[in-house]
């Protein structure tokens, strides 16, 4: 198949789960053509049947505001002609979904097919937003397949549209053996903590919904009874915030910011815990990647998360702002060595048994066959030419 994908480049989920599905079906033999203003950060090599279509802007004087989704509603339907793309695959509905069917009404190509993922905040946050909610819902009932990453966020679309769309849940996915227990990747454990203390980990893009300065409280409050560290990975607007709290509670030298990072998996194995209290989170992709790290879960039990995080089983869930209850929980995994194993040995099997890339990518090959009425042909993969000699 050939697979147009937008989505956005910078560090979030969406862009990620948009990049590494583009990677996965290029391995699996299809023609995969990324369409963006920038390079997606995970595709940063060479990698065989992949394309990237940099989106340019026309500078002009009178263009206050630049018009990025006409520029790129154009570059689709551009690409879509020139390779003849059967599914142009939209990540993150706003705008993505619109230029998509901007796109597909200007490419003389007939047979496109336009395919929306729906990622969380394109629908709780901005879609909703009654500045964008006609177009969001324009965009997603004009898609001719639309996927939702959690059941939680699949209800929120249809119950904050009022669509009559079907929605399909796909889950997000990883792949376990970049994503690995600490013994069996790069991540030296040393380089964060010194021996017999406990480390822990928040991953995310420091947005308010975050709770990084959340994180920071229940750090102190479990660092009074285990002896740990703290490391943060990310950049936005709770990175002062967090430094702020973290200095009036008297931790900040047992606190890293390490900024953003591209392969966090060279870390994320290094963990014993990982904590993510968002307000929002309609699935929680590095809680995903922690879990299939062996890193078991501290979370809020917020949107989508209580889908992925098995309380009780793989970590815990609390309510909302639950600080007090977060560092409780925190502190009994920690300080008990079987339970902290077994939580861990539960975090990746259900990584591996539910989410795993194997299984996921196959479910996006089935949907783009029912979108297109044909079962789609998985392609023999691609033989570099040195194995043939
Ligand atoms: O979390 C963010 O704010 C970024 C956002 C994005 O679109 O990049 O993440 C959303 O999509 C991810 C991938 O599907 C999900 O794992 C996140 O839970 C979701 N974020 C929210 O719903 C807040």
């Amino acid at each position: 198949m050939k697979i147009g994908i937008t989505c956005y480049p910078t560090h979030g989920g969406s862009g990620v789960v948009a990049t590494e599905l583009g990677m996965e079906l290029a391995k699996r033999g299809h023609e995969v053509h990324f369409i963006s203003y920038a390079l997606p950060f995970r595709l940063k090599q060479f990698q065989e049947n992949v394309v990237f279509h940099e989106v340019q802007m026309l500078a002009y004087p009178l263009f206050q505001y630049p018009p990025y989704t006409l520029a790129l509603a154009a570059k689709l339907a551009e690409v879509a002609d020139e390779i003849q793309l059967d599914v142009l695959h939209a990540h993150y509905a706003v705008p993505h979904a619109v230029c998509a069917y901007l796109a597909r009404q200007v490419a003389r190509s007939t047979k496109l097919k336009i395919v929306t993922t729906l990622h969380g905040t394109d629908i709780t946050l901005v879609g909703a937003d009654p500045s964008f909610r006609p177009l969001t819902r324009f965009g997603i009932e004009q898609s001719d397949g639309v996927t939702a990453v959690s059941r939680y966020l699949k209800e929120k679309t249809l119950e904050v549209f009022g669509l009559k769309n079907s929605i399909e849940v796909i889950p997000n996915f990883v792949d376990p053996t970049r994503f690995a227990p600490r013994l069996e990747s790069s991540c030296r454990k040393e380089q964060f903590v010194k021996k017999g203390e406990r480390l822990l980990l928040h991953i995310s893009n420091f947005r308010a919904s975050k709770g990084v300065p959340d994180v920071v409280r229940v750090f102190a409050a479990v660092r009074r009874e285990v002896p740990s560290r703290l490391l943060l990975v990310g950049d936005g607007p709770e990175r002062v915030p967090s430094r702020e709290v973290a200095d009036e509670l008297g931790v900040t030298k047992w606190i890293r910011w390490l900024g953003q990072l591209d392969a966090v998996e060279e870390v994320i194995g290094c963990a014993d815990l990982f904590v993510l209290p968002s307000r929002h989170e309609s699935f929680g992709l590095a809680a995903l990647e922690a879990m299939s790290a062996g890193v078991p879960v501290i979370a809020s039990n917020a949107e989508g998360l209580p889908e992925l995080v098995r309380n009780g089983e793989t970590g815990y869930l609390l309510p909302v702002g639950d600080v007090e209850g977060m560092a409780r929980r925190s502190i009994e995994i920690l300080s008990d060595d079987k339970r902290h194993a077994a939580m861990s040995e539960a975090a990746r099997r259900v990584a591996i048994e539910h989410y795993n890339v194997e299984k996921i990518i196959p479910m996006y090959e089935d949907f783009y066959g029912r979108v297109l009425g044909q079962p789609v042909r998985v392609p023999e993969p691609f033989t570099p030419p040195d194995a043939l000699a």
